[in-house]
């Protein structure tokens, strides 16, 4: 099987329930987080510290990709540029220093940094928030992390197919309430610890054989199973 989790925002809880609800064998099955591990939720530090866990445990079955938060972190770390800090940062930090060694901490931050912009196999993209459709697909420049939903859903049909040959982009970033196919884009993010709306914020895992997804949500500690719409 192969699945899709983004925007986990340090819901450690949420995700390995997930996980588990799921029966992910990462063995034999494919998982690609889609960035924005960290950050609003309290949990950031071991979200990161399992899912390198996963990685360097299974590196033909977990990938995991940057997303724009792990990208503020980066340029922190890398300029001293303090957007970070107004984006949950703060907390992030402090969360980090009390669950990691200072060496620990030094590598999970390097490694979340290096991440890759993109991720792909035979039947999907995967990125973040979107994909520049006048750059090829391993040479997207860093911008691609924020790209709104405007301007990645204003990208056509046929121009976005030339890109990914095809295949559907797999991207988070955006928080949704329903997961929806259009043909070309997947948005997977359910808002987890962002979403406006509190009551409704969830992480989703989506399992892309089936186009069916498991949605937790926080607010009802229950899991939901929802098919993707598709139209
Ligand atoms: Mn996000």
């Amino acid at each position: 099987m192969k699945f899709f989790m983004t925007d986990i925002h340090g819901d450690d809880k949420g995700m390995d329930l997930l996980l588990k609800q799921a029966q992910v064998d990462f063995t034999r099955d494919l998982i690609v987080f889609g960035g924005d591990m960290i950050d609003r939720g309290k949990e950031s530090a071991k979200v990161v510290k399992r899912i390198k866990q996963l990685v360097d445990a299974y590196p033909e079955h977990v990938q995991a990709l940057i997303g724009n938060h792990e990208e503020m972190a980066r340029d922190y770390y890398r300029s001293g540029d303090n957007l970070w800090l107004r984006h949950g940062g703060r907390e992030t930090i402090r969360d980090f220093e009390k669950t990691f060694s200072k060496a620990d901490m030094d590598e999970h931050i390097e490694w979340m940094s290096n991440l890759p912009l993109v991720y792909e196999d035979e039947g999907f993209v995967y990125t973040h928030a979107g994909l520049n459709p006048f750059e090829a697909l391993n040479h997207q420049s860093r911008d691609i992390l924020w790209m709104s939903e405007a301007d990645f859903y204003s990208i056509s049909k046929d121009h976005l197919h030339a890109l990914t040959m095809n295949r559907p982009v797999v991207h988070g970033h955006t928080p949704v309430e329903r997961i929806y196919f259009d043909g070309c884009r997947l948005g997977c993010d359910l808002g987890s610890n962002t979403y406006s709306i509190t009551e409704e914020r969830g992480l989703g895992l989506v399992n892309l054989d089936q186009m069916i997804y498991y949605a937790y949500k926080p607010f009802t500690g229950k899991i939901e199973e929802r098919s993707i719409m598709q139209y």
